[in-house]
């Protein structure tokens, strides 16, 4: 096998330096736990941005790959294939949303949410065409196509990228009134949100503002888009963050504190970081604006990623994932908040279910939360900052209560180091 020092460089070399990665290199996976090609063992505090809430390679995710993949992977949309049907009917119940619409990556999903939703507009809103208007908030992060960045107002993901496109108005998050002004401006279709917002930091809105804002897009009659592929699948302790405080033992019962979205986007999570796989659901109402030939893509709904995912939502369902992640959460908040009160380091934590950040004492400029990261995988544990100043805390969902408090200790260990 080859060492780190060599994997680096080869990546160094011959890949386009679009990222900036800590400098370990993951050659192993299994459960809550990474290894480098040299043996040393990490806690996987970043989960691939909330993709593996399952655990790495999974066990029965693992095999659903190797069995299916023994027997059909792809065959294109030109065919039915006898996965599609099955896996579509499993997971429209599952989310509570009358049809989907299959894609791969996140982007993708997003992407397809706006081109249904304008399509909707013209269609059934009866908007003048190519005047379609959707909602977003500042400080979104939807993706990397340049639709996406074309909504985006952070400068690396936007700078020399343009022209971009047009039909997209701002609004600041969690502030209803601000939404509400939106909504006055004609032609408005939809509101894409993120009920919390991770790359922004692990922003957390206020308790009704997902509700309420839903609430005013009906009065409206606009689609309220949640983008639930870093915050759904179980991560934020119910199986989507639009489920609000849920209470749920077992399985989603989309009880009182459920907010129902127009269109549902999901991603990462939805395979458990096994495969690409997003999907887009809503009722049929909308979704039926999409007629053959105006949407697709070769992957989607390929036989492999069907099978793949009813796995992976079952593992979430079987293994009570949301009802961990709602439990440690709670757990690594109060440890947390320790040291937020006991350090100069910490200021603040922040986050919901086993989605949590918190914020250094320093700028959003500085170094402080990268080096801090460089500590914490000297001691074991690999987390990611998402400013100069902010690191998301975010494990696969499988942890156990015990691993979760070895991994506090790695934390105030690492900050006790960083004092000095
Ligand atoms: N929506 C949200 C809320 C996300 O967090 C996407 C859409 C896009 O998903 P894809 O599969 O197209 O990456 C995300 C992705 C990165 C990166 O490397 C992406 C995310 C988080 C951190 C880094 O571009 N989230």
């Amino acid at each position: 096998m080859i060492s780190s020092h060599e994997a680096i460089q080869l990546e160094d070399q011959y890949g386009a330096h679009n990222y900036h990665p800590l400098p370990v290199v993951l050659a192993r996976g299994e459960g809550v736990h990474v290894w480098d090609p040299e043996g040393n063992r990490y806690f996987d505090f970043l989960s691939a941005y909330s993709a593996v809430n399952q655990g790495h390679c999974h066990p029965r995710i693992t095999e659903t790959i190797i069995e299916q993949s023994k027997t059909l992977t792809l065959t294109s949309r030109a065919f039915y294939n006898n996965v599609l049907g099955e896996y579509e009917k499993f997971i429209t119940s599952y989310f509570g949303l009358d049809k989907v619409l299959p894609m791969n990556t996140g982007a993708e999903a997003v992407e397809t949410a706006i081109k249904i939703c304008r399509k909707w507009g013209y269609e059934k809103k009866g908007i003048n065409e190519n005047e379609a208007t959707i909602i977003v908030c500042d400080n979104n992060f939807h993706g990397r196509t340049t639709t996406i960045i074309s909504f985006s107002n952070d400068p690396d993901a936007r700078k020399n990228f343009g022209p971009y496109t047009q039909g997209f108005v701002k609004v600041v998050y969690n502030d209803l009134s601000s939404l509400r002004e939106a909504l006055t401006l004609p032609n408005v279709v939809g509101f894409l949100v993120e009920p919390i917002q991770g790359e922004a930091g692990v922003v957390v809105p206020d308790d009704d503002y997902i509700r309420s804002a839903a609430q005013l897009c009906k009065e409206k009659n606009v689609l309220f888009m949640a983008d639930e592929i870093q915050t759904g699948i179980a991560r934020t302790g119910s199986l989507l963050a639009i489920c609000g405080d849920c209470s749920c033992a077992g399985k989603c019962e989309r009880g009182n504190s459920y907010t129902k979205p127009d269109i549902l986007i999901l991603g990462k999570a939805l395979s458990g970081g096994a495969y690409p796989v997003s999907a887009v659901l809503a009722d049929s109402e909308i979704m039926d604006v999409i007629r053959p030939g105006q949407h697709g893509s070769t992957y989607g709904g390929n036989p492999l990623a069907c099978k793949v995912a009813m796995t992976a939502l079952e593992v979430i369902d079987d293994e009570k994932l949301a009802q961990n992640a709602r439990k440690l959460g709670q757990l690594f908040r109060e440890k947390m908040r320790e040291l937020v009160d006991s350090t100069n380091l910490f200021v603040e934590v922040r986050g919901k279910g086993l989605l949590n950040a918190v914020i250094i004492n320093d700028s959003p400029e500085s170094d402080t939360a990268w080096r801090f990261c460089l500590g914490l995988k000297e001691n074991g544990l690999l987390a990611k900052p998402t400013h100069g100043n902010i690191i998301r805390f975010a494990p696969p969902l499988v942890m156990t209560e015990e691993q979760l408090l070895e991994c506090v200790s790695i934390i105030k260990k690492t900050v006790e180091e960083f004092d000095h």
